[in-house]
């Protein structure tokens, strides 16, 4: 099974809207071959400026968070249908920060997730062990539940669209990226639970990102390996020249 890989860059709570500008100008003028599906998911306030500006190019827009209910009183939140009405294609779901910070939990991943696939966003779900999880051989046990909470519910056609990022925490905004091959390992094991989930064919064509301190001198280490499909980057993504450089080393 041909996956495409896809590179998204995750500016978390960086650039004002000019910022954001700038940088799509930029991208646009080194116009990348679109042979990688390409996302940036920007702060809320940076969305509209980017999908306008990146209408006409192979970049997509993506959100970092929302809320799971159509609308209703939850001050200071987003709902789905805000995201898409603007020409969003892709939101973050349960990032580490956001768990860590913000109380996501499991079910709140989860209502997310088969929150966006009704309103034809693709979600890209966060997963990953944290330091001490790793060192007492918790890892596999951790993420196999992550993933198995966040896909209840959804159909086998959704699935099949769904995008994993792998990042385990004590990786992330660190410089201590997890070797490419023990990110092979647990992606490998997370394509095998989204097969116990569903089915084979499934497995077979959902992608899975690495995500944790990916640059543009590391990438291709994690392209290499069968079951990694792209990557969530943060800080490398926040330049227009760092981004594309990801993109050139992602074929
Ligand atoms: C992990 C990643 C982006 P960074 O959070 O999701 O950030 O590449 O800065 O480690």
């Amino acid at each position: 099974m041909q996956r495409t890989p896809i590179i998204a860059g995750n500016w978390k709570m960086h650039k004002t809207t000019d910022e954001a500008r700038e940088f799509a100008h930029v991208v646009r003028s080194l116009s990348p071959d679109g042979k990688v599906d390409t996302v940036i998911c920007a702060p809320f306030t940076s969305l509209n400026v980017l999908v306008q500006e990146l209408q006409e190019y192979p970049v997509a827009v993506g959100a970092q968070n929302m809320h799971w209910e159509e609308s209703g009183a939850y001050t200071g939140e987003i709902s789905p249908g805000m995201l898409t009405n603007l020409g969003v294609q892709y939101v973050i779901i349960g990032h580490s920060e956001r768990r860590e910070y913000f109380a996501e939990t499991d079910e709140t991943v989860n209502k997310k997730t088969k929150a966006a696939f009704a309103h034809t966003l693709i979600p890209i779900v966060c997963v990953g062990e944290n330091l001490e999880q790793r060192e007492s051989g918790k890892t596999k046990e951790w993420v196999r539940e992550q993933v198995l909470r966040a896909v209840e519910g959804l159909s086998s056609e959704q699935a099949k669209q769904l995008i994993i990022a792998y990042e385990p925490i004590w990786a992330i905004g660190t410089g201590k990226s997890s070797s490419a091959e023990d990110a092979q390992d647990v992606i490998s094991f997370i394509r095998g639970t989204v097969e116990d989930a569903f089915d084979a064919q499934v497995a077979a064509q959902v992608r899975i990102q690495y995500g944790g301190s990916v640059k543009p001198d590391n990438i291709a280490t994690y392209m290499e390996q069968p079951d990694i499909d792209g990557a969530l980057v943060g800080g490398a993504s926040l330049t227009p020249e760092s981004f594309l450089q990801l993109l050139e080393g992602a074929l």
